[in-house]
């Protein structure tokens, strides 16, 4: 056996990735019926308690939230929550459970993942690295240089594992998995060729920076997919085009698998007011 066949079996399939602010999407519906049927000063005054909610975690220091007019009837409003940690999300779900107008919405469906940078390129040189020192996939020694060169990276990335929701206008966001059928299998292929189509993707990627702002969640262990895509844009047409080219990607044309996509127009002052206009 070659020193490289050695090296190439001590290499860990799983890339490194980095996790940054827990994410929380939720989307309700407005019970408009019950709604209607109050009246005007106790509609006004909810509206007004939710706004004041909204506005105050809003601007939270550790994270923050932020609402959206969802359009279609997957749900007419859009929260997402990011925060530091897994707790301040059941803290930020729980100020939106107190909300009184919360008795006149239904929750259609909601979506929990953590902010992650795979970090395909790096992974293969540490790997590569510590291998060709000696090192044995697993042991002690391994673990501490893996942990840190990701404190290093980690504090490199700081902005963007823990960035500002985008002040863009319009959010898109899904879930997706890697395909795991038949031949068609992402998990199976080696890390250095799926380095390779990650590479493809982020070179599609970029042509579109300025345009469009993506942030990338991790939702293994989290919820039913495997990642989650929140785009943000100024200009809503940015979406179809750059989901469209990325089709051609290998990565998508071969192992993409999409789930749901939602649609939200970021809420101005009198947003909550236009959603609960009677
Ligand atoms: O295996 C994995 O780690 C997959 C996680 C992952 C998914 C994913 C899906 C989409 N992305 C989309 C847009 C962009 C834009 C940029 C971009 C770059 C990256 C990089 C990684 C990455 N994306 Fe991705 N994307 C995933 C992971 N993506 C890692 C960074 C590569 C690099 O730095 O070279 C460019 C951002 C910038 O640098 O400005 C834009 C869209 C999707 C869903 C559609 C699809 O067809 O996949 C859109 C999952």
């Amino acid at each position: 056996m070659s020193s490289d066949d050695s090296t190439l079996r001590a290499i860990p399939a799983v890339p490194l990735t980095l996790e940054g602010h827990a994410v929380l999407h939720q989307m309700f519906r407005v019970r408009r019926d019950a709604w209607r049927a109050l009246d005007a000063n106790a509609r006004t005054e909810m509206i007004s308690q939710a706004r004041s909610v909204l506005d105050q975690i809003g601007r939270f220091e550790n994270g923050e939230s932020a609402a959206f007019q969802g359009l279609g009837h997957k749900g007419e409003l859009t929260i997402v929550h990011f925060r530091r940690t897994f707790d301040e999300i059941g803290a930020a779900q729980n100020a939106i459970a107190r909300l009184k107008i919360h008795d006149y919405l239904e929750q259609t469906t909601s979506y929990l993942s953590v902010i992650e940078i795979g970090l395909y390129e790096a992974s293969l040189e540490i790997y590569r690295k510590l291998a060709d020192g000696g090192l044995s996939n697993g042991s002690d020694e391994w673990r501490a240089a893996i942990s840190s060169e990701l404190g290093s990276l980690r504090a490199k990335m700081a902005s963007r594992l823990f960035p500002r929701i985008p002040a863009r206008r319009y959010l898109c966001f899904y879930p997706m998995d890697k395909k795991r059928e038949g031949a068609d299998n992402w998990y199976r292929m080696p890390i250095a060729d799926r380095r390779r189509l990650m590479q493809e993707h982020g070179t599609v990627g970029r042509r579109y920076a300025g345009e469009v702002t993506q942030i990338i969640s991790g939702s293994i262990g989290f919820d039913d997919y495997e990642w989650a895509v929140d785009l943000f844009a100024d200009d809503p047409l940015v979406f179809k085009r750059l989901v469209y080219e990325m089709r051609f990607d290998e990565a998508s044309a071969g192992y993409a698998r999409f789930g749901p996509f939602y649609f939200g127009i970021r809420l101005g002052a009198d947003g909550l007011e236009q959603i609960f206009a009677v």
